[in-house]
């Protein structure tokens, strides 16, 4: 059975171009509840520690980069069947892809600088929430 909860962080490019409200008030008209949210910015070890997984991918540098550039806002987000519905909101990961009034489409700058992050998976959403908010006990 899907899960209910996602994890979300709204990247550099989008708090720098000031969508932090237009954002959040899609999020919310689509039905997610937000569960836990803060406004920080990551240090290289923890951008390298988010994307573990990209490690080896060509990318890797340039992603560490830029998520490390400015302020973020992470969140846990809540709703039936999570982290398929938030993908679908958020768009493919190249704007150019990504299908009208996503919001990739509506506010990334590029492949890279892309607007949004949601969790590809009910474990990876657990994982990145606890990341950032595992000094509660949420799930
Ligand atoms: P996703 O965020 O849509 O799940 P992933 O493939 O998991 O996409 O990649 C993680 C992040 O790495 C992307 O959101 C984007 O910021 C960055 N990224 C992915 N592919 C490229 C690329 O080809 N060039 C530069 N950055 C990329
Ligand atoms: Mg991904």
């Amino acid at each position: 059975m899907a899960g209910t909860k996602t994890f979300t962080m709204i990247k550099p490019d989008a708090v720098e171009g000031g969508h932090i409200g237009a954002i959040l008030a899609k999020i919310n008209e689509a039905g997610f509840r937000i569960e836990a949210m803060q406004m920080t910015q990551l240090s290289r070890k923890d951008a390298e520690a988010f994307y573990a997984i990209h490690k080896e991918r060509p990318f890797f540098g340039e992603l560490v980069e830029y998520m490390t550039s400015g302020p973020i806002v992470a969140a846990i987000l809540e709703k039936d069947n999570a982290v398929a519905d938030f993908r679908t909101l958020i768009g493919a990961t190249n704007p150019e892809e990504a299908a009208e009034g996503t919001i990739r489409k509506l506010y990334a700058k590029s492949i890279a600088a892309n607007a949004i992050h949601g969790s590809d998976s009910d474990e990876n959403a657990q994982i990145e929430g606890n990341f950032f908010f595992a000094t509660r006990e949420r799930y």
